[in-house]
């Protein structure tokens, strides 16, 4: 049962601490982290083995699996779930294509020419998950921008299996990415070996990608230690559901279970202005939680959710506003009303029969989005973030004439001389 709130009972106060995340619930293994951190930067290679036999069970023989291991592995994948991740690729591949976009020039007086240019993040690091649930999606989300930009190297760290191999699927996404080595470490190691390289593991630029609260404190840690920069500050899954009249809760209750599915910690709200619906979507929730094989998981979620009841459509948008939700489901005939609204949000979703998981999988919109009200200023990744845009100017001999004097002025008025005089040499 989702736990339900009346909008117009709450004080600002009660509103503020319904919409408030925990954004550093593991604040607590800072130390143990540290110590990770600093075993792969003193042991290198070797810490990662050691690491792998402690946390993976798993005593590797050597760190990656290369391309004739990856192949002999994605050849076990029946052909239609080859043809689902090929639709997929496809999808995310067209979308984050329409990104890289050619900026034009600017003479922004004469001769005076500014401009962008785009130039990739030459190494990049992507950590794909592989603990209660392996997502070899992820692995599409990232791997697909990441080759769209053009980094020159892709390194991908995946925690090893029982087996010493990586899951099937993740294996045939390398495949599709033409990416012909997977590492084998997982963890706050596997960040720390991104971060400062090992023996085997280069050094990257920036990591990317989704993990459990030891991987993402590496990555708040090595952000603020090294030059490596990461995608964004993540924490756990959620999502917020605008629901009317004309909604289905059936759909509703389905897509609230998807969010929560994910981990206990997820969350999944539903803001509503019909009470009838809300009453719909509690008895769809026990229906169809009783039946999901990680009805555990979800149920905990769940209990950690609320459902808010609103007078109308612009109250809610009002509400998720402060919300900021990683994803965003308007399950109204009326989102086309609404959508200007909307100020804080991940990935939104329009309509009845836009489910969340057609964007966590396929559709082509990426699924790597700030979560912890980080929407009120962060996007999602895109091909944006495996680039850097440099800028660029030319002065012609008009040029530096016609804006010669102003710079000197400003120049002058900062008291900054030599800088005056890099103008007054050109003008003479
Ligand atoms: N909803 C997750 C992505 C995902 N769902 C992967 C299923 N697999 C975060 O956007
Ligand atoms: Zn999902």
């Amino acid at each position: 049962m989702l736990k339900t709130y009346n909008y117009s009972d709450l004080s600002a106060e009660d509103l503020q601490q319904l919409v408030k995340r925990n954004v550093d619930p593991a604040n607590e293994i800072r130390a143990v982290v540290e110590e990770v951190i600093s075993n792969v930067i003193t042991y290198g290679d070797k810490a990662l083995l050691d690491y792998a036999e402690k946390f993976d069970k798993v005593q590797l023989e050597k760190l990656y699996l290369d391309q004739a291991e990856i192949a002999e592995l994605a050849d076990h994948l029946l052909p239609e779930q080859k043809e689902a991740l090929q639709l997929a690729y496809q999808n995310i591949y067209k979308f984050h294509q329409s990104q890289l976009k050619t900026e034009g020039k600017v003479e922004t007086m004469p001769g005076v020419t500014c401009w962008r240019e785009l130039r990739p993040i030459e190494k990049v690091g992507l950590y794909i998950p592989g603990g209660t649930a392996v997502l070899p999606s992820t692995f599409l989300m990232l791997g697909v921008p990441a080759r769209l930009a053009g980094c020159k190297e892709i390194v991908v760290c995946s925690p090893p299996q029982k087996s010493g191999k990586v899951n099937a699927f993740i294996a045939y996404v390398a495949q599709l990415l033409d990416i012909d080595k997977i590492y084998l470490a997982g963890g706050a190691q596997a960040v720390a070996a991104m971060a400062y390289g090992t023996e085997t593991i280069t050094k990257v630029d920036k990591i990317f990608g989704p993990g459990n609260q030891f991987v993402t404190k590496a990555k708040t840690i090595i952000q603020s230690t090294t030059g490596t920069a990461i995608d964004m500050p993540a924490g756990p899954s959620e999502v917020l559901v605008i629901a009317d009249h004309t909604a289905n809760p059936v759909y509703v209750a389905a897509d609230l279970l998807a969010q929560a599915e994910h981990g206990i910690d997820s969350q999944a709200v539903l803001v509503t202005t019909s009470a009838d619906l809300l009453k719909g979507v509690q008895q769809e929730l026990d229906k169809q939680l009783a039946v999901l094989p990680r009805a555990e998981i979800a149920g905990k979620a769940i209990e950690n959710s609320y459902a808010v009841i609103v007078a109308d459509l612009k109250e809610a948008m009002t509400f998720s506003n402060a919300y900021a939700p990683e994803h965003l489901i308007l399950a109204t005939q009326d989102w086309s009303l609404i959508t200007d609204d909307i100020i804080n949000a991940g990935s939104v979703f329009l309509g009845n029969l836009t489910p969340e998981s057609a964007g966590d999988y396929a559709s082509g919109t990426n699924h790597t989005l700030p979560t912890s009200a980080f929407a009120r200023a962060y996007s999602g990744v895109s091909v944006d973030s495996f680039v850097k845009k440099i800028t660029f100017q030319h002065l012609t001999q008009q040029g530096i004439q016609n804006i010669g004097p102003a710079v000197e002025i400003l120049a002058e008025l900062e008291g900054l001389h030599a800088h005056k005089n890099a103008v007054t040499v050109r003008l003479a």
